[in-house]
């Protein structure tokens, strides 16, 4: 740090030269991100409280019905009024707190969860905090979890079974009422990560899309990991993380001895926590309103659909399977993934190599011209590595 300070009109200097070169989501050029141009109205918002902290309820009574107040319309969206939970740092904390909330609601001494392979890497890092074993089962062809291959590995030592509801590279929703029928049979805590999916799949099966149940209309469904700061249109950062009900998570938690005279339990993982997120999250989806949703993901179909009927009819290019969300992943046979993205790049696209294959997420701040320019530059690109 330096000895005097830097004026205002030097620092906006040095922060505008340097955030020109990130991609932003007003050109419509971010084809690869699992979130978007947050509401305009929750991103005001969120400029005006940055001082409260969610994380302190005494001097910050407020922020508690706030947070509330989402997970309320959060779990009503996700057809359970009697949801309990918290708004945290993303999905990474949520997928953490519903590992953590599992192993210890139960007694095993060496606990295992069965996740799909397709699983986020959050419950590679829930593993290695919790020091519970991660088994990873494979795909059917619809690159759902083989939830025969599932029931065969559970064990006595099985705390918990987890099924994805839009997976991170192809939008793909497991079967959740199959693996709700394992988890009620076998007495077993059942975890839906929904992070992307959780606001989008209620409204696309409004529009007759068939997706498989995946929410708290299961009865064995224990908790679900839903981002508002992914398909919710909110700031980052704004995961949320929903449990069954109060009494799953009554003796989970940290007891807080400190506040006027009353203790609590703190079930969190951060101490600190940002309120001008969770006010800005409240304001975005009472703002937007399930109408406001409603309209987004029909714009995120029809965006879906149509890239799909164009990409369809590209030489060369196979899609890895048919999208069930706003997410298409394809491969360029016989001509290198890696360097069509690399070229992609060059011509101002913001998108990335997902694994193997070429990951594309339609959301709202993408325009349909947005996509012509974005076909026409692959089908050159894609003619001019042929040649
Ligand atoms: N669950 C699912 C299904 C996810 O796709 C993600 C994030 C998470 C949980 C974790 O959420 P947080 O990142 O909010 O903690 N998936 C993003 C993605 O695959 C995350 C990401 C973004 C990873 C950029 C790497 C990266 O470079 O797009």
């Amino acid at each position: 740090m330096q000895e005097k300070g830097l004026t205002e009109t030097e620092i906006m200097e040095i922060i505008s030269g340097k955030v020109k070169s990130d991609f932003t989501y007003d050109s419509g050029r971010i084809l690869s991100s699992m979130c978007s141009k947050p509401d305009r109205l929750s991103m005001k918002i969120y400029s005006m409280f940055l001082e409260k902290n969610l994380g302190d309820p005494f001097l910050f009574p407020s922020c508690k019905f706030f947070e509330e107040e989402v997970v309320n319309m959060l779990g009503e969206l996700l057809s359970n009024k009697k949801a309990a939970g918290f708004i945290v740092s993303g999905g990474t904390e949520a997928n953490i707190l519903s590992m953590w909330v599992a192993v210890k609601n139960s007694s095993v001494k060496k606990p295992e969860v069965l996740a799909p392979e397709t699983v986020h890497f959050s419950f590679d890092k829930a593993s290695s905090l919790l020091g519970f074993r991660l088994i990873k089962i494979g795909l059917n062809d619809e690159f759902q979890v083989n939830v025969n291959e599932m029931k065969k590995r559970l064990t006595s030592n099985t705390v918990a079974i987890v099924g994805v509801a839009g997976s991170s590279g192809l939008g793909v929703v497991d079967s959740i009422p199959e693996l709700n029928e394992l988890a009620e049979e076998n007495h077993l805590y059942l975890h839906v990560d929904a992070a992307f999916g959780g606001l989008i799949i209620p409204f696309l099966k409004e529009e007759g899309v068939e997706v498989p149940d995946f929410d708290f209309k299961l009865s064995s469904v224990s908790s679900i990991t839903v981002d508002p700061h992914k398909a919710g249109f909110t700031p980052i950062p704004s995961g949320c993380i929903l449990f069954k009900n109060k009494e799953l998570i009554e003796d989970f938690g940290f007891e807080v001895k400190y506040g006027i005279g009353e203790t609590y339990k703190q079930k969190t993982l951060l101490g600190t926590r940002p309120c001008a997120a969770t006010i800005a999250t409240w304001a975005a989806l009472k703002h937007l309103g399930k109408n406001g949703f409603r309209e987004r993901v029909k714009y995120c179909l029809k965006l879906t659909n149509y890239f799909v009927s164009k990409i369809k009819n590209f030489d060369r290019v196979k899609l890895v399977v048919a999208p069930q969300l706003n997410i298409v992943g394809f491969k360029t046979v016989g001509l290198g993934e890696s360097l069509v993205v690399k070229k992609l790049r060059e011509k101002g696209w913001g998108l990335t190599l997902y694994k193997d294959f070429i990951r594309i997420i339609l959301l709202p701040h993408i325009s349909f011209q947005n996509l012509e320019e974005f076909l026409h530059d692959l089908k050159n690109i894609l003619r001019g590595l042929r040649k």
